[in-house]
Order: C-alpha cells, then sequence, then structure tokens
C-alpha cells in the first residue's frame, strides 16, 4: 500500500482492495478494520484463523501481520484428527473466525475472537497503515501506532508472518514458518516477472489457507496496491463475469484450467473474458500440454506457469515479456538461485540440455525458515550450504527455462493441486475397523491431475467397507479432499523380502 492510499483523506483510501461477492473492502476501509482487530491480538503468541474464503479471513490475516503475530490458517474442512494435531503442534492461544461461524470441539480449548466486519465503517479513523495494506512490510516496518492500534512489536524481516500447513510423505502435516522477508520478497519477484502493478484487478477461486490463494491471492494485490475479486467457490462463470468486468489477471490451479478448457466449446462468453485478460496463471502443480493448447486454441491466450512450494514461496516463472512454453514452469525468480543435482544430491549437473535429469534445489529470500518443532525434519530438507531441496525432478532448455519432469518421492500426491502423503491417509484407513492392511498411490485423473487410490485388506473379506465408507471415514478424519476416489480391495498386499510394500506392483488396471 503506498502513502497516498493509506492516507484516509487522499484518493488511495478509497480504492476497491477485496471483493467477495457483495462485500468489498477499499484500502481505508480495509485499514480501519483491520486495525482494531490487529490491536485486539497483538498480546498472543500465535493465532490460528479460521480461513473460509470470505472477506474476514483477508482481514483476519491483514490484522495479524499488522500486529506481527503468526497466524496458522485453518482449512474449515480439516477433519477432527487433522485439526487436532495442528491445534497441538501449533499451540495457537485464540482464534479468529467470522461471527456466527459454528467451530469444531478441536478448538473449544481456544478463546474465541470474532472478525467483525462493519457495514459502514468510518475510514476516516486516524490510522497508519504505511507499508502493512500491502501487509508484508519488506523491512519490518509496519504501522507507526495511533489510537486505533497498539506500538507494534520489534518487528524483523525474520520475523514469522504465517504458519502454513503442509504434507510429507509419513506422517502428519508439518507447519512450515514463513517470515514476513520471504513474502515481501517472493511478491516483489512475482511483480517484476508478472509486470503486477496496482493497475491489476486479480481474479481467483483459491482457497485461503495455502500459500497460492493466501499469500499470492490476497497479499500479492494489497502488496501492489491494486484489488481482488474472490469468488468464493470456483466456477466458470463467476470467471467469465469478473474479466468481462475490468479483471485483469486469473490464478489457478491446473485443475481449473481443466475445467475452462472443457467448458470453453459451449461458452463463447467464457473465450471472450479470458482473451480481454492481462495474464492467466498457473501454478501447484503441472498444467497438461493438452489443456494449455486447448486454451490458446479457444482463446488467442496462453496461461503462463509458475512453479512454487509452501516452503519455498515462488521460485521459477514464465515471465510475462517471456515466451508462455507450454510444460515448462519458466525461469528463475529475481533473487532465487536454483540448481539440479544427481541423485547423491550434492552433484550438481551442469547440463542446459533439456534431458538430463536432476533434483530441483533452490536458496534465496523467498524460503521458509523451518519446520514448526521439527528441527529433524527441517535439517534434513536443506543440504550442509544451505540448499533446500524440493524433492521435485527437472530438465533445464538451453535457455535455461524449467521443466519439471517428476517428483523423487511417489508417496506424494497432486490432487487438485493439494499436497497429500500417501502416508497419513494409510493411517487414517488403518483406524478403520474393516481395514486389515493398506497402501495408497496416485494415478493419473485428467480433472484432478492425480486421484487418490486406496488398496485395502479387508478384515472381513464377505464384507469389505465400500468406497463411500472409507471416502467418508478419511475426509472426516483429515480433509474431503485427502478422500480416497477409488478403492480396490485385495487378498494381500506385495511385499518385498524386507516385508516392504512394493506399491509400484500396485497396478492400476
Ligand atoms: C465430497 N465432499 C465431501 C465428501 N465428498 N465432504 C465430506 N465427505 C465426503 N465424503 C465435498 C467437499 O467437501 C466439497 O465440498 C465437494 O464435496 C467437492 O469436493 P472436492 O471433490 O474436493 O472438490 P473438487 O470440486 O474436486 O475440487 C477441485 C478444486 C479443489 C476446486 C480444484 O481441488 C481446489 O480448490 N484446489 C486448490 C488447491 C490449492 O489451492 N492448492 C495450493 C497448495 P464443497 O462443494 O462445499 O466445497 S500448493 C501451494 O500453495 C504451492 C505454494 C503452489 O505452488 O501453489
Ligand atoms: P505444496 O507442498 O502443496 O506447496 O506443493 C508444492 C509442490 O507443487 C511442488 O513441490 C511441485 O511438486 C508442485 N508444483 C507447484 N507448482 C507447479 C507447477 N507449475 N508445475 C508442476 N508442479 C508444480
Amino acid at each position: 500500500m503506498t502513502e497516498a492510499q493509506a492516507d484516509p483523506d487522499g484518493p488511495g483510501a478509497r480504492r476497491p482492495a477485496l471483493r467477495f461477492g457483495d462485500r468489498s473492502l477499499t484500502y481505508g476501509e480495509l485499514a480501519a478494520t483491520a486495525s482494531p482487530l490487529a490491536a485486539r491480538v497483538a498480546e498472543a503468541g500465535r493465532i490460528a484463523v479460521w480461513a473460509t474464503p470470505t472477506l474476514e479471513t483477508a482481514v483476519a490475516v491483514v490484522a495479524a501481520l499488522l500486529a506481527g503475530v503468526p497466524a496458522v490458517p485453518l482449512n474449515p474442512k480439516s477433519g477432527e484428527s487433522e485439526l487436532g494435531h495442528i491445534v497441538s503442534d501449533s499451540a495457537p492461544t485464540l482464534v479468529l473466525a467470522a461471527p456466527g461461524t459454528q467451530l469444531p470441539p478441536a478448538l473449544d480449548a481456544l478463546e474465541r475472537v470474532d472478525i467483525t466486519v462493519a457495514a459502514d465503517i468510518d475510514t476516516d479513523a486516524d490510522i497508519d497503515v504505511r507499508g502493512t495494506g500491502s501487509a508484508t512490510p519488506a523491512t519490518g516496518t509496519p504501522s507507526t501506532g495511533t489510537p486505533a492500534t497498539t506500538e507494534p512489536p520489534c518487528l524483523t524481516p525474520e520475523t514469522p508472518a504465517l504458519i502454513v500447513y503442509t504434507s510429507g510423505t509419513t506422517g502428519p502435516p508439518k507447519g512450515a514458518v514463513i517470515p514476513r522477508r520471504a513474502i515481501a520478497t517472493t511478491l516483489d519477484a512475482l511483480a517484476d516477472a508478472w509486470q503486477w502493478t496496482g493497475d491489476d484487478v486479480l481474479v481467483h477461486g483459491l482457497p485461503l489457507f495455502h500459500v497460492h490463494g493466501l499469500i499470492l491471492g490476497i497479499l500479492g494485490p494489497l502488496r501492489r496496491g491494486g484489488s481482488v475479486r474472490h469468488l468464493g467457490r470456483f466456477e466458470t462463470a463467476g470467471v467469465t463475469r469478473e474479466l468481462s468486468e475490468g479483471a485483469t489477471m486469473l490464478f489457478g490451479v491446473p485443475t481449473m484450467y481443466h475445467r475452462i478448457a472443457e467448458t470453453l466449446p459451449d461458452d463463447p462468453a467464457l473465450a471472450k473474458a479470458l482473451a480481454r485478460a492481462r495474464l492467466l496463471v498457473s501454478g501447484s502443480a503441472a498444467l497438461p500440454v493438452h489443456d494449455h493448447e486447448r486454451i490458446a486454441q479457444a482463446t488467442g491466450r496462453r496461461v503462463i506457469e509458475r512453479y512454487g512450494m509452501t516452503e519455498t514461496l515462488m521460485n521459477t516463472s514464465v515471465r510475462a515479456d517471456g515466451e508462455p512454453r507450454a510444460g515448462t514452469v519458466g525461469v528463475p525468480l529475481p533473487g532465487v538461485e536454483l540448481r539440479l543435482t544427481e541423485e547423491d544430491g550434492t552433484t550438481v549437473v551442469e547440463a542446459y540440455d533439456g534431458e538430463t535429469v536432476g533434483e530441483i534445489q533452490v536458496r534465496g529470500p523467498n524460503l521458509f525458515t523451518e519446520y514448526l518443532n521439527r528441527p529433524e525434519a527441517t535439517a534434513t530438507a536443506f543440504t550442509e550450504d544451505g540448499w533446500f531441496r524440493t524433492g521435485d525432478m527437472a530438465v533445464r532448455d538451453p535457455d535455461g527455462y524449467v521443466r519439471i519432469v517428476g517428483r523423487k518421492a511417489t508417496d506424494l500426491i497432486k490432487s487438485g493441486g493439494y499436497k497429500i502423503g500417501a502416508g497419513e491417509i494409510e493411517n487414517a484407513l488403518l483406524e478403520h475397523p474393516g481395514v486389515r492392511e493398506a497402501a495408497v498411490t496416485g494415478e493419473p485423473d485428467a480433472d484432478l491431475g492425480e486421484r487418490i487410490v486406496a488398496w485395502i485388506v479387508p478384515t472381513d473379506p464377505q464384507s469389505p467397507p465400500s468406497v463411500d465408507e472409507l471416502a467418508d471415514h478419511v475426509a472426516r478424519r483429515l480433509a474431503p479432499h485427502k478422500r480416497p476416489r477409488v478403492v480396490h480391495h485385495i487378498n494381500a498386499l506385495p511385499r518385498n523380502d524386507m516385508g516392504k510394500i512394493m506399491k509400484r506392483a500396485l497396478s492400476h488396471d
């Protein structure tokens, strides 16, 4: 946010900042709404945010950033054991939620604070949100404090801003501690790559408890002094409406672009709306070339891909002024060092030949600090000289474009852009009385990228649990997007001499 926008009497304060359906806030209103909330939570050690796709979630996260208090965004569809884990691991003192929202018992022990977005807000309030409407001051010099806010704590670029939970191959999700400096630098690097300015109006329907929807999709526009229109839930009709009414950019996961590609042949208004956009950006998983080409053919516009990770924020992107080559994630962003390494994790692959595969490792100010309460996991995630091991396998074209060709761990599944660990689903399935043994794999899915497949040895082969029962069981414990979409009943899991399950022997046909 610029000083002009922060000045309550200036024209900037009246610029639109956030819109969710028919509810919206200008920069002045956002400041006036978030500042008292920031004052309210300033003493909290860490706060949880019940991250529904609403205006309230955006206000809560801005308030947490103003206060310098780390926020843990919670998936409002989290099941009981996943939520229980996140709450006990991150130990927030209070939970911010929209008024009237029913919270699950796992949050009973937390003090609840309602996120109040008044209908008529006094935008003449004497507040100063310089550098914080952006919500992510690079240097850690936020609000100077006013009657509406308390004096902020001593913030540094290393102060944790968000703790975002992300799945690994085994065990429950880990909390990635994301400092203010990572958010500021990643958003500024994207501004450079995408020529992203305060004139841009972003539209998206992404969830607000992950990096993509929250950091890129909400904090990104605010840092530029532009605006975002959130769809509440993704629908192609909403994309058509917003891009026809002034929105300039669209962010989505490949599943959303797949649904757009499927809809385009029968929806000329959607094609026209997409053709007007300045930038269509895809990320969180690989965009299939087929969908890329179908969209290009119908709209004359090419989707550009960027590559990131919860732990690293954004690493590479096709640039707005670069060639939008299908199947690639572009070049390293400014400030990001990227290398490929051989199997040993340290021998560097020098080739730029479009053929030699290596693991992507990255280093730079965009990286997270640590996994909360997991020093060993943090240590193994980095090489001795500070490179983060992404686990993504890639090749580089002669001009430096990166092509992701796979993942090191077969036990990580990307479904709908969500990362899901096979191990966490297997553990949940094993808690079902009808399951004796379980293995989980991902198989290709045109819509979701990959779908979750459960291989079950039933306790009673005469009455094995149904796919619906197991899906409900996993959705209730973990989250609906982690539910198996296919269940195979088998007599025994294929194991090697050591007793280890040989997942590659589980056939998908
Ligand atoms: C279905 N539902 C159920 C069950 N079955 N609920 C409970 N129990 C069940 N058995 C409900 C769901 O809750 C949901 O409800 C609806 O049915 C459909 O669910 P689902 O099948 O999951 O939805 P979908 O339509 O297939 O979702 C596709 C999607 C979604 C919209 C593309 O996958 C999505 O939002 N993906 C975004 C993921 C993302 O943001 N990833 C970023 C992380 P309801 O209809 O009420 O919703 S990666 C990241 O951040 C890095 C840094 C990066 O690079 O970006
Ligand atoms: P998450 O852990 O949910 O933040 O997901 C990060 C992972 O998503 C990365 O390690 C990649 O495997 C994948 N990913 C993100 N963006 C892309 C992309 N544009 N193309 C391919 N994979 C991607």
